[in-house]
């Protein structure tokens, strides 16, 4: 009875962030709306990359989809079929009806998938008429929403984070962290550049086998699966906790030669452990959201450390480290930039970079006595 009750009884994303929110009696719905806003693009964001990875899931209703969520934010379509399809995209493969014709009758100049999916992430948030601020991987300065549309929230997201493996068929995904405003003055920067233990709610989209939606608004961590029949997220992993101690590390260790002595030292232990325990195994994909949901479900830990060529590390705080490490402290694991607690950093510039440690409880903290001793040492 009870699995005909679950079958009957969806979850959806939307519903399950009302009831987060009914919790706040204040609340008037407009988190919800937002949200409902970011979930929207990474339809449209999962629905292209999957129809460039060589399946095609977008049915004649997601085409549908595409046209009047495309209209209401004009962008006209030839736009969208104008976007680069890499060699193994199947528009290119078989030409699909009405997709490539448009594409050479306009002459749209050819959309790379982060640049499009960035403009469907700023518009669908600028129509929401929840925010404030937005902050981009892809734009070099934030955008400052005109009075008329303006709300109280400020977005900080990279659209498209590791799209430099999207010709390969690797998981991307969406990456985002939610603020509100400092106070109801003109909004300024400082209104995106507080620490990330202000942070809401962060969350990520994951394009892989399957189209993966992780959220927390601050009361742990859930995880919902876009069933495209529905065109919903359904929650599919609620209340996920991180194993406080996991077998496998992640790092690029063709960086080895650049890593300052406490990683090196704690790379070294994962490999030749000195308590007679297994070593770990290394798993590293290379795109943060893949290395992260990963580390996130199976325990481990996860990290970029500063190296001689980049002391800051590679990953930027607002839109990488930052949520990414919000979840990971809401799923009982912690953060760590080498130096403090990585929520407790407060960025100077919104494309600030930091190193970072994440993952679960135990593994981190051998990373923080590794740098503490060093730090002992002077
Ligand atoms: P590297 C992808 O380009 C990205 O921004 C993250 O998604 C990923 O974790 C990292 O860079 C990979 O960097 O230097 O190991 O290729």
């Amino acid at each position: 009875h009870e699995a005909e009750a679950y079958r009957t009884d969806l979850m959806t994303i939307t519903r399950h962030v009302l009831n987060e929110q009914s919790k706040y009696p204040e609340s008037r719905g407009d988190f919800t709306i937002l949200l409902s806003h970011i979930v929207l693009g990474c339809k449209f964001v999962c629905t292209s990359v999957n129809k460039r990875n060589g399946f095609f899931t977008c049915t004649d209703f997601g085409k549908y989809f595409i046209q009047t969520q495309y209209l209401e934010w004009g962008i006209k379509l030839d736009s969208v079929s104008g976007y680069e399809v890499d060699k193994a995209g199947l528009a290119k493969l078989i030409g699909l009806a009405g997709e490539t014709n448009v594409q050479a009758s306009s002459g749209e100049e050819q959309k790379k998938l982060d640049v499009l999916s960035n403009e469907v992430f700023v518009k669908a948030l600028v129509s929401s008429g929840r925010t404030c601020i937005l902050v981009s991987e892809e734009d070099e300065e934030a955008t400052f929403v005109k009075p008329s549309q303006r709300g109280r929230y400020c977005v900080v997201f990279d659209p498209l984070d590791g799209s430099s493996n999207i010709d390969c068929a690797v998981s991307i995904g969406t990456i985002f962290g939610i603020y509100m405003v400092k106070d109801n003055d003109e909004p300024t920067l400082d209104d995106v550049l507080q620490p990330g233990k202000n942070m809401l709610a962060a969350g990520y989209c994951m394009y892989g086998s399957s189209c993966t939606f992780v959220l927390s608004t601050g009361n742990g961590v859930n995880g919902f699966t876009l069933d495209p029949s529905l065109g919903e997220f359904i929650l599919t992993h609620p209340d996920i906790k991180i194993p406080k101690k996991g077998k496998i590390y992640s790092v690029n260790e063709g960086n080895a030669k650049n890593w300052d002595e406490p990683t090196k030292n704690y790379v070294e232990k994962c490999k030749f452990p000195k308590d007679g325990s297994s070593p770990k195994s290394l798993r590293y994909i290379g795109s943060m959201v893949a290395d992260v949901h990963r580390t996130l479900l199976y325990g481990g830990i996860f990290l970029y450390p500063a190296d001689k060529k980049s002391p800051n590390g590679k990953l930027r705080v607002l839109y990488e480290v930052f949520p990414m490490s919000f979840l990971m402290e809401q799923a009982g694991g912690q953060a760590f930039t080498g130096k403090q607690r990585a929520l407790d950093l407060v960025p100077k510039n919104i494309h600030e970079r930091s190193p970072i440690f994440l993952g679960s409880y135990d593994d981190v903290e051998e990373v923080k006595v590794l740098y503490a001793a060093e730090e002992k040492k002077g």
